[in-house]
């Protein structure tokens, strides 16, 4: 039994493999500025995901921000309460105020009768999460956002792979920006991208990475340091094509949880397709929060660390300035525990975690 246990790690190429990428860099000198492994890189998640245009960035949070100003977006952005902090806090930084809205009891995921009823003549655009890889109503939220003329733009922060109707959940929305962070499914180390099918919008996002240059050099918008090195886009093009197995065997993993979780009466599981799910997170919902804390005691005794994605619901955090309690986010997120979950992870510990479980 390995210890101490953390509710995840990296997936990592065999070393060699990442080596002869920077090997490469070695050769050339070339360490950043849309070089050579980032253009590649690039192609190869634009032809992995089949869209137009896949953007590398320096971060999921700085794909996020790119996304808003290439909106030109002001005012309200309506999103959702359990989400990572960043989601909230990248609409403040970009001049928005974020407005919370509740989510569904079973996917977890911003409610679209909420949505509608959170719109004001101020409202800008909608920016959903898929929390935990789990997909939003895409259709409701389009018609919504098409009612009342917003944009939509996703945080797929942790959607990479996850399919909807045999493409890619990241082809929905204006835009969806998506996290390529250690602790992802596809990971860079550091680093996020931009996908959208819109022309003009991905070629801002190219300019913003660049501190408004254009391929000439010459100042064209206001833009920023977002890029991706070439050190990130060669561990990214190592591990892309251990995608598929690192999938199936968190999956194997999830569904060895869930044989051992299920009969336990005080816990309810996410609703997902099995079939296009990405098997990102293990997340588990407790009766009371109570029992959840007296779990997370008993794995903490053996070296296992869980961790409480996402608790607070934003919109009780103060900074957000947001009065109106939502009661169905703040319960799931007093509620969740995410399990271990990765490569690696032993399926003894599996068990052992979900004894620890059934003792709370
Ligand atoms: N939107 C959403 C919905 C998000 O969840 C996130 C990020 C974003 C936007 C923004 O994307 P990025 O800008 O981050 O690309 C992690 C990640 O930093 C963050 O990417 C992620 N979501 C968030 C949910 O979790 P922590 O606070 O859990 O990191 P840490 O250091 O406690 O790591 C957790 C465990 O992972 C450790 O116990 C051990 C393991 N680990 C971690 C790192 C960093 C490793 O084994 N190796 C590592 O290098 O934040």
């Amino acid at each position: 039994m390995t210890r101490p246990i953390y509710v995840t790690r990296p997936s990592l190429a065999p070393l060699d493999e990442y080596v002869e990428y920077l090997r490469t860099i070695w050769d050339s000198g070339v360490m950043t500025h849309h070089g050579p492994l980032v253009q590649r890189l690039e192609k190869e998640l634009q032809s992995h995901l089949d869209v137009p245009h896949c953007v590398c960035l320096s971060s999921g949070t700085s794909a996020l921000s790119a996304a808003l100003r290439a909106l030109d977006l002001e005012g309200e952005v309506i999103t959702t309460p359990f989400t990572f902090v960043a989601t909230g806090n990248v609409i403040r930084w970009e001049g928005c105020s974020p407005v919370f809205a509740d989510v569904d009891p079973d996917t977890w995921n911003l409610d679209p009768a909420a949505i509608e009823a959170a719109i004001t003549p101020r409202t800008s655009a909608i920016m959903p999460v898929h929390v935990f890889g789990r997909p939003c109503e895409v259709e409701a939220i389009d018609a919504i956002a098409q009612r009342h003329g917003l944009a939509v733009i996703y945080d797929a922060a942790h959607a990479m792979r996850v399919m909807r109707r045999g493409r890619s959940l990241l082809t929905a929305g204006t835009i969806s920006a998506v996290s390529f962070h250690a602790t992802k499914v596809f990971n860079t180390a550091e680093g996020g991208a931009c996908i959208t099918s819109d022309d003009a919008l991905a070629d801002r996002i190219r300019r913003f990475r660049f501190f408004g240059y254009d391929a000439a050099k010459d100042i064209v918008d206001e833009g920023t340091n977002f890029k991706m090195t070439e050190v990130s886009a060669g561990l990214g093009l190592a591990n892309l094509p251990y995608l598929e197995p690192v999938q199936q065997a968190r999956r194997a993993l999830y569904d060895a949880y869930l044989e051992h979780l299920r009969p336990l009466e005080f816990l309810r599981f996410q609703q997902f397709d099995a079939d296009e799910y990405n098997y990102s997170y293990m997340p588990i919902v407790f009766d009371t929060e109570e029992r959840l804390l007296a779990a997370i005691t008993q794995l903490n005794a053996d070296q296992i660390f869980p961790r409480r994605y996402f608790y607070p619901a934003l919109n009780t955090v103060p900074h957000f300035g947001c009065d109106a309690p939502l009661p169905v986010a703040e319960r799931i997120a007093q509620t969740v525990l995410c399990l271990p979950l990765y490569v690696g992870l032993d399926p003894v510990d599996v068990e052992r975690i979900c004894e620890l479980i059934a003792d709370a």
